[in-house]
Formats: structure tokens, C-alpha cells, sequence
């Protein structure tokens, strides 16, 4: 047991999980709580050159088992590097995805073996579990929605406005994915939590206040809520 909390954020595309990452950690640190927002694949300055390589359209597709290795190559150095120290020191780590992701997209809809996943999982992730995975549920169709048009105001402001290898896939696999973070959540209920992201921001940020109040009581620091 690490004496820090390890939070992670899961998810279909579009579904709000950086926007929620983002507020949680800045109500933890409001309450003087020292905080890490990290997000995969990414991380590291080795994870993040591994994320251009894995989103950029013009080598996609990569078959599952090149993906699902590049992705715990990543999440190897992302874990050495950052996540096992910051929580070692007591930290809070948020991340934006992680291993259920992996067995989302690569297992559960791209067919890698579930014999690899597993060996993957348990060899490089081991004991460093999430103590609380927030899911982050929307109809595919509008998580869609929200990536365009987010493309569309950034092609007016970033250079990054273009779809990802991901992004690019139909809504079949978009729905297929929706279906597996909320099989994951039904099948491990002890540490996933659904949130419904259809809800304007505020609403999804309070949904995951309570979760996180409720998993890590006292130690978030927040006062008890009055019952006078
Ligand atoms: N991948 C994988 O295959 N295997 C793995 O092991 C891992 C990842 C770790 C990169 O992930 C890709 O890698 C991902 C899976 C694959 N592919 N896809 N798709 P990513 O996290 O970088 O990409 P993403 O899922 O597409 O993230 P995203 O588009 O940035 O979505 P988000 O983080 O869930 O949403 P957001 O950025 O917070 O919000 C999107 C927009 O909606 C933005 O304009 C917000 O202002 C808006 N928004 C957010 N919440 C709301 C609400 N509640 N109402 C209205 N509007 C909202």
C-alpha cells in the first residue's frame, strides 16, 4: 500500500474526462492537497513521444498486439517515472486513462488476447491499481459531436486540429467502446464509478466530488456536510 491516491478517469472519446481531471485536481488542491494530473498514453517525455507516434493517422492501423505493447511501453516508463513516486510521496495522481483503456480498445474492441492483457497488466502495472476509476459515460454519437467541434475551434487557434487515428473510427466502434468501460464498471463495481458526462460540466464535476467524498472520506480534507 502507497500512502498516496491514485484516481484515474475512463472513457469514450469527447466524454469530458480532461475536463474533469482538471476541475477534481483543482478542488483537491484548493483543500491544500498536493496533486499530479497526468494522462496516457503520455506522461513522461519517452510516453508522450510514444503517444505522437500511436495517434498519428498516417501509420494507423496497428494491430492490437503492437499497440497494446507500445502502450505498456509507455505506461511502464509513465509508472517508474511519475506515478509510483508521486504516490509513494503521498501524493494525489489523476490520470486521464489508463490500463482500461488498454483493455477497451485493444482487447475488448480490437481482439487482443486476453491472455496477453492480463500478462501485460500483471508484469508491468502489478500492485499500482487505481483506488477509484470515474467513468465517464455519453452516447457515442455526442462525444463525437464534442471532438469536432472542439477540432473545429482549435483548427482556428492550434495546429493539433486534426483526428486522431482513434477519432477517425465509425460510430460502431465508438459504441462498441462505450460498451466496454461500462462492463469493466458492472464487472469491478468496488472501484468504478459511472458518471453520466451528458450533463452540463458543473453537474458531471459534482458527480465526481461525491464519488471521490465517498471513496476517500475524511482524507480528502473536505468538512462533513452539516445534518442540523
Ligand atoms: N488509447 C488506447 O487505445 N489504449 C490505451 O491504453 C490508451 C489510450 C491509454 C488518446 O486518448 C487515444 O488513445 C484515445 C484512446 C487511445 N483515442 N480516442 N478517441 P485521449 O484521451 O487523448 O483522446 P480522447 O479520448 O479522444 O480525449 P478527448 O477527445 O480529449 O476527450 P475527453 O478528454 O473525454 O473530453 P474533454 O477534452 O474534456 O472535452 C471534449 C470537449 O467537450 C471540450 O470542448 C469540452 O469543453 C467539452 N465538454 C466536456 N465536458 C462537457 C459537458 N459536460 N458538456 C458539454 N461539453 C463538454
Amino acid at each position: 500500500m502507497t500512502p498516496g491516491k491514485f484516481i484515474t478517469f475512463e472513457g469514450g472519446e469527447g466524454s469530458g474526462k480532461s475536463t474533469q481531471a482538471r476541475l477534481l485536481a483543482e478542488r483537491l488542491r484548493g483543500l491544500g492537497h498536493d496533486v499530479v494530473v497526468t494522462r496516457e498514453p503520455g506522461g513522461t517525455p519517452f510516453a508522450e513521444q510514444v503517444r505522437q507516434l500511436l495517434l498519428a493517422p498516417d501509420t494507423a492501423p496497428h494491430g492490437p498486439v503492437s499497440e497494446a505493447l507500445m502502450f505498456y511501453a509507455a505506461r511502464a516508463d509513465h509508472l517508474e517515472k511519475v506515478i509510483r513516486p508521486a504516490l509513494a510521496a503521498g501524493r494525489w495522481v489523476i490520470c486521464d486513462r489508463f490500463s482500461d483503456s488498454t483493455d477497451v480498445y485493444q482487447s475488448h474492441a480490437g481482439g487482443l488476447d486476453r491472455a496477453m492483457f492480463d500478462m501485460l497488466e500483471h508484469a508491468i502495472v502489478a500492485a499500482t491499481r487505481p483506488s477509484l476509476t470515474l467513468v465517464i459515460d455519453i452516447d457515442a454519437r455526442l462525444g463525437q459531436e464534442r471532438a469536432t467541434a472542439r477540432r473545429g475551434s482549435a483548427s482556428r487557434g492550434s495546429d493539433s486540429a486534426a483526428a486522431d487515428a482513434y477519432e477517425r473510427r465509425d460510430i460502431v466502434y465508438h459504441e462498441t467502446l462505450r460498451r466496454g468501460f461500462l462492463a469493466i464498471a458492472e464487472a469491478e463495481p468496488q472501484r468504478c464509478l459511472v458518471i453520466d458526462g451528458a450533463k452540463p460540466i458543473d453537474n458531471v464535476a459534482a458527480a465526481v466530488w461525491a464519488g471521490v467524498s465517498e471513496r476517500f472520506g475524511a482524507d480528502t480534507g473536505a468538512a462533513a456536510p452539516r445534518t442540523d
